[in-house]
């Protein structure tokens, strides 16, 4: 076990960003003032069927960078501070959804597996608006086996609505088997993103969808396209939890576009439907732009990505428009986002169809990478619907395709909005060491423990699903009396890190590769995607191939650095993060690898901890009652649960 992931890490570190071509990776010749690339949109002004129309009444189709609309005072863009709820667009709208969870038997890759669907397809379904508007989304929860479940928005700061964050045992109890929860927020950002469980490896088992809001765009595009890349597993990732406890992290067996791909299954076997299943496919006209959307929903594997016979500019990373670069090939680690566009001018010459290509990061050559097809529309030739789609040939252009397992340099992400960050000062480095803790006996010397779990700080994370952080903070209980707030008094397991200060910046060092000091505890040299809920971090440093010196720290990005949700930890390195403590909440950070993050390596943020439950009080004063009724429905409804001690193994997150 520890070989394997010894190796792994080594994998994962060894190969180096530097193989790319010349042309990649280097900036668009733009002026400081011009974010947009020259060229036609080419769409069509007597149809406006482009969704920044139908649904924002924006029609920014010759000018993508620009966000108006007539019935507003006034007009935004890039520039405008989205963290600002007073320059943001003013909607009024509503955008009401409904998603029923439930389990089913699916075979999104030709192989039959019981699986958790949203309103009954996988991935659930897509969560639109536009830039302002407030989402509610009412999750009913019919699942079975008694899992109660809690929806997390992924990258939306919920700015003074920490209690709609979705996170189980933190801000809020599960839903019970049986019942609903309401979930309202405002998208102060745009961009794209996407909703998964947050109740243990739900969404490893299929509850995630995408979530697409309208805004402006750092360059102008004909038509857009959402994909959503991700392993799968051919067992339920409640079971798989214990291999990575007490052997390797699982390997999945596929992987899907758009819930879509072809798994070469044995015909003997009786969940093979090889009908079943697909390529996705996305159509291109010559000569057009198209804006694609990538979001990464996977659990363990990093893919890479790439388009063959296409470059393509990045306009934006998670929910932050960024100067726009140009690039060859993306790695996305888990739950990061790119927006590319990418310019329908490959040569057709010999052939038609192009692959959409997703390797797992760190592997050399480019065989078996094709999942889903880029198809040029013929317009001259006579369409037959049922003719099957043509493969493309295969794309011998990616040997020389540098799939790293890192994020591109930091200093790509240049945000169109800029932060300058004041220097961290040492006493505010607070440092933290995802390590392989001893399991299920803790004192033991790491080597003779059955198994393991990860920790990010001092413990194992653990939360316990019946008595919620907001519990502790006093949402319910004999403390709650008005006026009477008491300081939290967290058990050690769920690892709060606390802010007090308004406006105080934070750093945090996390250390892959730190030497073992602690005979319990072992580092683990291995990338982690290590996210933030609530904020977009600062990336003021993210070093491979060398050790963190506190006495010697590294240059750090002060300027208008990187800035983002999600991150990755470099296995041979270290990552350093900041953050400015203004949204009262208590927020997880944790790793977006669901299995780690299921074993403990998370923490919690206690951000303004005087402000939490009065902001709450404030902004939605009926939820103090529905959150103690639906506490109290679910301890009811766990109760009854065969199975809650084998569960409670999870860390919660
Ligand atoms: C949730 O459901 C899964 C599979 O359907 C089951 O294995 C697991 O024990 C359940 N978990 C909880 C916490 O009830
Ligand atoms: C998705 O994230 C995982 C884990 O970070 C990574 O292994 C994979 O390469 C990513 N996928 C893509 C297409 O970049
Ligand atoms: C397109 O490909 C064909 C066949 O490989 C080649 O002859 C032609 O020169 C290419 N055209 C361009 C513009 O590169
Ligand atoms: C890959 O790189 C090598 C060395 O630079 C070069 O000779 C070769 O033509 C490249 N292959 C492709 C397909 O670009
Ligand atoms: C979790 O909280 C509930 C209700 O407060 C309590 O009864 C239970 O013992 C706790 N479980 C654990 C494992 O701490
Ligand atoms: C669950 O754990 C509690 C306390 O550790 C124990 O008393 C109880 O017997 C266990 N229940 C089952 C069904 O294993
Ligand atoms: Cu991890």
């Amino acid at each position: 076990m520890l070989l394997y992931n010894a190796l792994w890490g080594l994998l994962a570190t060894a190969i180096t960003i530097s193989a790319a071509p010349a042309k990649i990776n280097e900036r668009s010749p733009l002026d400081a003032g011009e974010l947009l690339p020259r060229g036609g949109h080419g769409g069509h002004p007597q149809d406006n069927n482009d969704p920044a129309w139908l649904l924002c009444g924006v029609d920014n189709r010759k000018d993508r960078s620009r966000w108006e609309n007539r019935k507003w005072r006034r007009g935004y863009d890039l520039r405008s501070d989205y963290e600002d709820l007073s320059q943001i667009p003013d909607t009024g709208v509503v955008r009401r959804y409904e998603l029923v969870l439930s389990n089913k038997v699916i075979a999104p890759d030709g192989y039959a597996v019981n699986k958790m669907v949203v309103n009954g397809q996988y991935p659930g379904p897509k969560l639109e608006g536009c830039w302002g508007d407030i989402f509610e989304i009412t999750v009913y929860n019919r699942l079975s086996n008694h899992n109660g479940t809690a929806i997390h928005w992924h990258g939306v700061q919920q700015l003074g609505t920490n209690h709609m964050d979705g996170a189980a045992g933190v801000a809020q109890c599960p839903i019970p088997p049986g019942g609903k929860m309401i979930y309202r927020f405002r998208a102060n950002q745009y961009g794209t993103s996407w909703y998964h469980s947050h109740f243990a490896l739900q969404y490893t088992d299929g509850v995630v969808g995408p979530i697409v809001i309208h805004g402006p765009t750092a360059g102008n595009y004909y038509k857009e396209y959402t994909l959503m890349l991700t392993d799968w597993f051919h067992t339920s990732g409640f079971t798989l939890f214990w291999s990575e406890v007490f052997g390797r992290p699982p390997f999945p067996e596929s992987k899907l576009l758009n819930g879509k791909w072809k798994f070469p299954c044995d015909s003997q076997d009786p969940n093979c439907h090889p009908k079943e299943g697909g390529l996705h496919t996305i159509k291109f006209e010559p000569g057009k732009r198209y804006k694609i959307r990538i979001v990464n929903m996977s659990t363990v594997f990093m893919y890479n990505f790439w388009l063959q016979g296409h470059d393509f500019t990045v306009v934006q990373a998670d929910f932050v428009p960024i100067r726009p670069f140009r690039a060859r090939s993306l790695n996305i680690a888990i739950a990061q986002r790119y927006d590319i566009i990418v310019e329908a001018n490959a040569n057709t010459t010999t052939q038609k169809n192009f692959w959409i290509n997703m390797q797992t990061c760190g592997t050399a050559a480019c065989t078996n990478a094709g999942t889903g097809i880029i198809q040029y529309e013929d317009k001259s030739k006579h369409k037959s619907k049922h003719k099957p789609i043509e493969l493309p040939p295969p794309d011998t252009d990616c040997v020389n395709l540098s799939l790293t397992c890192q994020d591109p340099p930091k200093e790509l992400l240049e945000p169109i909005l800029q932060r300058t960050v004041p220097p961290p000062p040492p006493d505010l480095l607070k440092e933290l060491y995802p390590s392989f803790n001893s399991w299920p006996d803790v004192d033991v010397p790491f080597g003779q423990s059955a198994g393991h779990k990860w920790s990010l700080g001092t413990d194992t994370f653990f939360v316990n699903w019946s008595q919620p952080t907001y519990s502790y903070l006093g949402l319910e209980g004999p403390s709650s009396r008005r006026g009477r707030h008491p300081r939290p008094q967290l058990p050690d397991s769920y690892q709060p890190i606390t802010l007090n200060t308004p406006g105080q910046w934070v750093y945090l060092v996390i250390i892959a590769n730190f030497a073992q000091a602690h005979p319990g505890k072992l580092p683990i040299p291995v990338d982690h995607p290590i996210h933030l809920h609530g904020h977009d971090f600062v990336i003021l440093a993210q070093v491979t191939g060398a050790q963190y010196d506190p006495h010697n720290p590294p240059e750090f990005d002060t300027t208008n650095p990187a800035r983002r949700d999600t991150a990755t930890l470099p296995g041979s390195g270290y990552l350093v993060i900041g953050f400015q403590a203004k949204n009262p909440g208590a927020w997880l950070v944790h790793c977006h690898i669901a299995f780690h993050s299921s074993a403990g390596l998370s923490m919690q943020v206690l951000e303004l901890p005087d402000q939490i439950i009065p902001t709450i009080q404030k902004n939605d004063w009926r939820y103090p009652d529905r959150y103690k009724d639906q506490c109290r429905a679910w301890r009811k409804a766990w109760d009854k649960n065969p199975a809650k001690n084998d569960t409670l193994h999870d860390s919660g997150a």
